[in-house]
């Protein structure tokens, strides 16, 4: 498997891994986004644990204000992220 391929995997399986803990399985809730946030990408969003800061994600987020965030919305974030990344880590050069 090419490593695209297998990072759309590993999406797809974070994704239903936290979307399952409670509720509509192909969304995720707020405190489902937290703990996604928390424990996945902590390491790059720092204070994202603050409940303003989860808060103010989870609304930006959900485009189509259902009060969940589902793959397609979770998508558009991981996209944003990796976009960051890439600029960051061009600019280092
Ligand atoms: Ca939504």
């Amino acid at each position: 498997m090419s490593d695209i391929q297998h990072a759309m995997e590993l999406l797809i399986k974070a994704f239903s891994k936290y979307a399952g803990k409670e509720g509509d399985k192909n969304t995720l809730s707020k405190a489902e986004l937290k703990e996604l946030l928390q424990n996945e990408l902590g390491c790059l969003l720092g204070k994202a644990s603050d409940k303003a800061a989860v808060d103010h994600i989870f609304k930006e987020l959900d485009k189509n204000q259902d009060n969940s965030v589902d793959f397609e919305e979770f998508g558009r974030m991981v996209f944003c992220l990796t976009v960051m990344c890439h600029e960051y880590f061009t600019a280092k050069k």
